[in-house]
């Protein structure tokens, strides 16, 4: 039986359409820059906020009906309720994976055995469901921040005992990755932190984290999984000091270790904006050090300052975030909506009307990226910007063939130093505009 009757295929119908049930601007075949759109942009669903999440908040409970037509929550009968209506929702607007923490699948049992005995049991009716279709798992992992045995971190605890649980719930959970054909692995510190140093010794809590993943490696390597783990950076919520802060120091944090060969960046936009940088920003960091893995779509609020994983609407934002993913060539891993509905928001309309928003504006952000980069000016300008390295004293700093007393005797000799040349950042962010609104 159908979960969403009253919701047919979503289609693209164009910009000019008014039909909310139809995407404007993508079109999965659609080549821009020799690819088709969903191969630039592979788009994954959200188990926990899609499925699970039905609007409760700090100061009120669900707003959305997300029981399926089960009669119980936190059953099993709600769980395989779960997996008709992703499948169905996933299908219905051609998105081709999923992603998912072991315990949004079923309901967590006291006794760890019991929940995982739900999770094979689960897992083999997705597997079923995946019959037929080219639907797969984009990445799996471990939820180690709900439980109450992970107040004090997982990898980063305390407890001899809870790092055990925190190794366990791994070890299942790449398991079931595998079964379902996931491409990535993620780790999101959520726990891994901690409010105040007066309790914690941190060199021993990172060495700990360090560990936990070089053991998830080996067991991933040895099960069959060739995919990429993934680390998804955020400075803070629920902790207020998150190791992982943001891409520049996760990637430090992989290299002192030497994970660095099986780890890539998951970025999330509003994790990346909570570290006070732009989304582009972090992305950027993940590709020049060859790390730009996975993506977590979504966006934060400027005014709000926390995580508040809506939908991405932000055109400019997406546009930056595509012009990265295009000059990497694309990425590995796909693009997760990490993001839900506003509670207000409750009908299966919005449901499917979010998942719209957040594709037609990665498409927007797709296609615009291609003109940009089509228009050459903004490259061109940052290909002038640095010409000074290109000849004469430049090309040799850059051949790394000088002394710094021969760089000292240049400036002497010049004695004032000439204008270095203008950022000229109105004009390029003029280009900018004129390329998303210009005819
Ligand atoms: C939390 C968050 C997580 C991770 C997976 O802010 O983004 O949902 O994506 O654990
Ligand atoms: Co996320």
């Amino acid at each position: 039986m159908e979960k969403f009757p009253t919701i047919k295929e979503i289609k693209y119908e164009g910009p000019a359409s008014k039909n909310p049930l139809a995407f404007k601007f993508y079109d999965a075949n659609k080549v821009v820059l020799g690819k088709k759109m969903e191969d630039w942009l592979p788009f994954a669903m959200a188990w926990w906020h899609n499925l699970g999440a039905a609007g409760t908040d700090m100061f009120g409970r669900d707003t959305a009906d997300k029981s399926f037509g089960a009669s119980a929550k936190g059953t099993m009968e709600h769980a395989k309720a779960k997996v008709d209506a992703g499948f169905e929702f996933m299908k219905k607007l051609g998105i081709k994976y999923f992603c998912f923490h072991d315990v949004d699948l079923v309901p967590e049992d006291e006794d760890i055995n019991v929940t995982n005995a739900r999770l094979d049991e689960l897992t083999d009716y997705i597997l079923e469901k995946m019959k037929g279709t080219d639907i797969k798992c984009l990445w799996g992992t471990a939820n180690m921040f709900s439980n109450p045995r992970f107040m004090n971190g997982a990898g980063s605890t305390n407890s001899a005992e809870v790092y055990c649980f925190a190794a366990a719930q791994i070890k299942k959970a790449l398991e079931l990755t595998v079964k379902l054909g996931g491409r990535g692995y993620v780790f999101w510190g959520g726990r891994e932190g901690y409010e105040t140093l007066l309790n914690t010794d941190v060199k021993f809590e990172q060495e700990n984290i360090a560990n936990l993943m070089h053991l998830a490696v080996d067991y991933g390597r040895k099960i069959g999984f060739t995919g990429d783990f993934y680390i998804e950076p955020k400075p803070k919520e629920p902790m207020k000091h998150q190791y992982d802060f943001d891409a520049a120091t996760a990637i430090g944090f992989l290299r002192q270790y030497g994970l660095d060969k099986d780890f890539k960046m998951n970025i999330e936009a509003n994790h990346a904006t909570l570290a006070g940088h732009t989304f582009e920003h972090d992305l950027r960091i993940s590709s020049i050090n060859g790390m730009l893995g996975s993506i977590d779509a979504n966006q934060g609020d400027p005014i709000l300052g926390w995580d508040t994983d809506e939908f991405p609407f932000d055109v400019y934002s997406a546009t930056n975030a595509m012009l990265e993913v295009v000059k990497a060539g694309g990425i590995t891993g796909g693009f997760n909506f990490d993001a839900k509905n506003r509670r207000p928001s409750n009908t299966v309309e919005d449901m499917f009307e979010a998942y719209i928003l957040g594709m037609d504006t990665f498409a927007l952000g797709l296609m615009n990226a291609a003109k940009i980069i089509e228009d050459g000016r903004i490259d061109e300008f940052i290909a002038k910007k640095y010409a000074s390295f290109n000849e004469g004293i430049g090309a040799r700093i850059r051949a790394k063939d000088v002394t710094l007393e021969e760089l000292a005797a240049v400036a002497l000799e010049k004695r004032v130093c000439k204008n270095p040349g203008s950022g000229k950042q109105e004009y390029l962010e003029a280009i900018v505009n004129q390329v998303m609104f210009g005819k």
